[in-house]
């Protein structure tokens, strides 16, 4: 059975959420991030990304990994790539050209957004107190957000969905990064054919049975 190592308060949600898409059942062993703990080193201290045995694994040391069989492997895009690749359409490719299309835009999602995306989340949560600085990196994450989403705008003005005009792993990997930026809301609201794609995504059951064990989790 596959397993997948990782709390789902982390970027493991995007395999948990394709998962449950896929009907696939797999074992969950929810290692945690070290940082979150007062000291990840401490005898009994839970699971976590610094575990020897974890590190064994998995000398990255970061969440998520998953094993299936004989392979272990990291990224949680790959790790989502792989499991559609594996178990083909309709969340998978049915060509190469889809499964370039696949990669194009789960490769955005990383390279052009996450950073920027992670930024928002983490600097313009409510009730924080932003400095000047925070002020400033705010505006300009969002503004190097403006031009990849305004690729995404405009490619999702004309079909519901990233790749095959269906519902599949670019959607995931795409919505699950752009979630980052989606409550700062004077860059999203400018982005209303994203913006209702993104909803769309988390209407779906399969995203909100992910949602429910990740909000079930500590935070
Ligand atoms: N590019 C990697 C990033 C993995 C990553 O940084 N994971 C974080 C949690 S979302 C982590 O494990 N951090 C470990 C730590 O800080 O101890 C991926 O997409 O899987």
């Amino acid at each position: 059975m596959l397993t997948i190592y990782g709390v789902i308060r982390s970027r493991a949600s995007r395999v948990v959420w394709l998962c449950h898409e896929l009907g696939l059942p797999f074992e969950h062993v929810p290692v945690i991030q070290a940082y979150r703990l007062p000291d990840p080193d401490a005898q009994g201290a839970p699971l976590n990304t610094h575990s020897p045995s974890f590190l064994a694994m998995s000398p990255a040391g970061a969440i998520p990994v998953i094993r299936d069989g004989d392979l272990v492997l990291t990224e949680s895009l790959a790790c989502t790539l792989y499991l559609a690749r594996k178990h083909g359409q309709p969340f998978g490719p049915a060509d190469a050209t889809e499964d370039a299309q696949m990669l194009q835009w789960s490769f955005c999602a990383a390279t052009a957004l996450e950073a920027d995306a992670l930024t928002l989340l983490f600097l313009h949560r409510p009730g924080r107190t932003q400095s000047g600085a925070d002020q400033a990196a705010i505006a300009n994450a969002a503004e190097r957000l403006v031009r990849p989403l305004s690729v995404i705008e405009d490619h999702l003005s004309r079909g519901a969905y990233l790749v095959g005009g269906r519902f599949t792993v670019a959607d995931i990997n795409m919505a699950e990064v752009l979630r980052y930026a989606q409550g700062y809301h004077e860059l999203m609201d400018r982005f209303p054919a994203t913006t209702a794609w993104l909803q769309d995504c988390q209407a779906r059951p399969a995203f909100q049975r992910m949602w429910k064990d990740r909000s079930a989790e500590p935070e």
